[in-house]
């Protein structure tokens, strides 16, 4: 049994320098495993929507990315904490991202880009400020009083623990009738609520949007999930998140019959993994883990929420390991990946970058602003991703260590070696065609030329190459020289 060792302050990998096939949708509206085409999201986490827009065009565009997911557009309490985000006020598309008519320009100019756009939407609840104010965009508010769209009638009240509040996760009834965090907990139960919810919904796809993160929907019964999306004009890809808790009874399996749900354990495992486990173990990774199904799950290395509040993910402070363990995630076939990209976090609560009335600053990558979704290794291995689409693993490889290879049959090959010390001397058998391939981890291939090494596999599929410490070589066909 190997502990793991310390980590070279530099690593080699450094990166500083249908979903949804609207089409295959039966009732209920929302669609779950992306079926073709690029499916890898970005998550553009409190980005402005002109930065969105830019991004959408110089960036996910031309490295493949399907989806951006953008934080949640609607009204939402004063305050310069990236959370007041969380505490909708009302349903209007103004917030400190920007106005809805710069968040309809968004979402056309990311589309025109082949981006499709996904909304965290917060339909579980509204504010948590017991005093009430005024929010972003002038509306005024009590925390059960939302004039001309929510009354006190129509919130949970679940009268236990004095406050209102969530305590018990081993209950089912507090858990979805309680508020979280003092969130002012929405009745999804009924009529009008529901219709309210859709209602919201419809006018982002009004807008043009794509799909929805449903955030907070442990907190809702599936079937009142259900009931909302069936009320949508049109198809959209779903995603929930659900939490999974050992020995909670809300499990995130109840709710596959909506759409995608996120897999928490998928990062928590995958860091473990990397961190003082084995990469050989590996092999089987997802449903193997007892992950949900892979056609269901949206995975990510770490979200907005664990990367602050979670020691136990992968974070963009784990620089070079970080982009290995996207690399991996990118090349293995499991689940819906998102890319995650973060502004850099000074404090828990601290927003991202703004102007003195709290406006978020447009987005400038390396400067406050991380943009994990640049880093050379991730965004090459999303055309990775997109070039092995639908093809099997084969060749796997292990030392029975931190070293590991593995073909997306025919279509591509990832070795990661996650030693302290170098592999040298290997030959390496990828399943592909003869050829010169770029090796999209050092290099970028672009207009039938590589940036980095050049690898040559020959007419049996093997090809000979040192993989440096903590670092990997991946090659594909759609990275292929003439
Ligand atoms: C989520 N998913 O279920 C989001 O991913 C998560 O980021 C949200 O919490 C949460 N659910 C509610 O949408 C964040 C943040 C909290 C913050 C809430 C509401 O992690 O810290 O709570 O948003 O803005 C804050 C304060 C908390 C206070 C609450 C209400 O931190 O102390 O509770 O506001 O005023 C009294
Ligand atoms: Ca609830």
């Amino acid at each position: 049994m190997r502990r793991r060792r310390l980590r070279p302050a530099i690593i080699a990998l450094a990166v500083i320098a249908s979903l949804l096939a609207p089409g295959t949708v039966t009732a209920p509206a929302a669609v779950a495993a992306p079926t073709g085409g690029k499916k890898v999201i970005a998550n553009l986490f409190e980005w402005n929507w002109p930065s969105v827009a830019a991004e959408c065009t110089g960036t996910l565009g031309p490295k493949g990315y399907g989806y951006v997911q953008v934080s949640p557009p609607q009204e939402h309490v004063r305050g310069n904490q990236w959370w007041v985000a969380y505490q909708p006020v009302s349903y209007r598309i103004e917030s400190r991202k920007g106005t809805r008519e710069q968040f309809r320009s968004m979402v056309s100019t990311c589309q025109a880009a082949g981006v499709k756009v996904i909304v965290d939407a917060v339909v579980n609840h509204m504010s948590g400020q017991t005093n009430g104010g005024t929010g972003w965009a002038g509306s005024s508010y009590q925390h059960h009083v939302y004039p001309g769209i929510y009354q006190a009638q129509d919130f949970h009240y679940c009268g236990r623990n004095g406050t209102n509040d969530i305590v018990n996760y081993l209950d089912r009834y507090e858990v979805q009738n309680c508020e979280l965090v003092n969130l002012a907990d929405l009745k999804t139960g009924s009529e009008y609520v529901r219709s309210r919810l859709a209602a919201y919904l419809n006018d982002l796809l009004s807008l043009g949007v794509d799909g929805f993160r449903l955030d907070a929907s442990k907190h809702m019964p599936a079937a009142d999930i259900a009931d909302i999306l069936r009320r949508l004009n049109r198809p959209a890809y779903v995603v929930q998140e659900v939490i999974h808790g050992a020995g909670e009874p809300i499990r995130p399996e109840e709710y596959t019959g909506n759409g995608d749900v996120h897999e928490f354990r998928y990062g928590k495992d995958l860091a473990r993994v990397f961190r003082s486990e084995r990469l050989a173990y590996l092999r089987n990774f997802g449903e193997g883990w007892g992950h949900l199904p892979s056609s269901v799950a949206s995975v990510f290395v770490d979200n907005h929420d664990t990367q602050r509040d979670d020691g136990g993910v992968l974070t963009y402070r784990d620089r070079g390991i970080y982009a290995l363990a996207n690399a991996f995630m990118l090349a293995w076939p499991y689940g819906s990946p998102t890319v995650m990209s973060s502004y850099t976090i000074t404090n828990r609560d601290a927003g991202p970058p703004s102007d003195g009335g709290n406006r978020t600053l447009n987005t400038t990558c390396y400067s406050g602003w991380e943009c994990e979704h640049r880093w050379p290794v991730i965004a090459n291995m999303v055309g990775f991703r997109n070039a092995t689409e639908g093809a099997g693993v084969s060749n796997w490889y292990d030392n029975g260590y931190q070293h590991i290879a593995f073909s997306r049959t025919g279509r591509g090959f990832i070795t990661i070696n996650d030693e302290d010390f170098p592999i040298t001397g290997r030959s390496y058998q990828t399943g592909l065609p003869a050829g010169r391939y770029c090796d999209v981890i050092h290099g970028t291939f672009t207009n039938g030329t590589c940036t980095g090494p050049i690898i040559t596999v020959d007419a049996n599929g093997w090809f000979a190459a040192t993989v440096p410490a903590h670092d990997a070589i991946a090659l594909h066909q759609n990275a292929r020289l003439p």
